[in-house]
């Protein structure tokens, strides 16, 4: 049986119009990342971190998928094997373009996490300084987002996946980041094929048998033609 995993960054977002962390202009530029993405930073500055993760909730309300978003939801239900997506982004554009079972391995912008009591629940649109939690009541309500530092989620299910996979794919992440960036290692020793579908070459893109540049939304759907036509 056949098992594709699909890793996606945030320049499968891009052409949505939701800003990437290491593209000129990206989101990291206007902030340090140890400001705005550890839990240093947010107990440095917890009014930073709401507003950064506030400003981005509302840009992920407003954005729509693009056909590579599109594209992959198609690859799930049409392709006879079984897709697994996992991303990297915080953004429900995947679950928006009809994909289904999105690993949020980095957490999601739609949730919030009382760093107290562990509940969860649906983020408001704008989280404020100790945001009450709606269940144990204390002031500890922060973006479920999996900060530097921190452990990502789904991992122990993640791994499983990549060593069964026969196909993994990267699209749309520059590979800085641990430990995604080193999955592709992990399918390559289970004897996957890897593709990098990206912009330009990824900082991992030697760990790749095979690589397409070009913008998500044109060479994704072609992929997905060439993957669904080989069935
Ligand atoms: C952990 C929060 C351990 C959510 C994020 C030294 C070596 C190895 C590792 C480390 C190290 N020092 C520190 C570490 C660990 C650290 C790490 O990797 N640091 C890096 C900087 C070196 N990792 C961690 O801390 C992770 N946790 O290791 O925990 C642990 C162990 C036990 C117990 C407890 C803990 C946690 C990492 C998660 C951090 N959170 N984000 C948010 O704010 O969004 S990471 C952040 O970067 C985002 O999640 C993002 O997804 C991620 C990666 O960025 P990309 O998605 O790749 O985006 P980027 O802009 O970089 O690239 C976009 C790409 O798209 C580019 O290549 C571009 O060319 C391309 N592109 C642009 N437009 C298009 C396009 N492609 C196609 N079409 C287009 N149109």
């Amino acid at each position: 049986m056949e098992k594709i995993v699909i890793l996606t960054g945030a320049g499968i977002s891009a052409e949505s119009g939701l800003g990437t962390f290491r593209d000129s202009g990206g989101l990291w530029e206007r902030h340090r990342i140890e400001d705005v993405a550890s839990p240093q930073g947010f107990a440095r500055d917890p009014g930073l971190v709401q507003r950064f993760y506030n400003a981005r909730r509302a840009a992920s309300a407003e954005a729509v998928p693009n056909p590579a978003h599109l594209a992959l939801a198609r690859l799930q239900r049409d392709f006879p094997g079984e897709v697994v997506l996992v991303t990297q982004n915080v953004d429900a554009l995947h679950e928006a373009g009809g994909a289904t079972g999105v690993l949020h391995m980095h957490g999601e912008l739609a949730s919030a996490l009382c760093a107290a009591c562990g509940h969860r629940w649906t983020a408001p649109a704008e989280m404020r300084v100790a945001e009450p939690c709606p269940a144990c009541s204390a002031p500890a309500g922060r973006p479920d987002i999996v900060w530097f530092g921190e452990m990502p989620y789904h991992m122990d299910e993640i791994l499983a996946h990549l060593e069964t996979c026969t196909c993994f794919a990267a699209i749309g992440t520059s590979g800085n980041v641990y430990p995604a960036a080193g999955f592709v290692q992990i399918a390559d020793a289970a004897g996957a094929h890897c593709v990098e579908l990206n912009l330009e070459a990824s900082s991992v893109r030697s760990d790749f048998a095979e690589a397409r540049e070009g913008r998500a939304s044109e060479i994704v759907p072609l992929w997905v033609d060439e993957m669904l036509a080989e069935g």
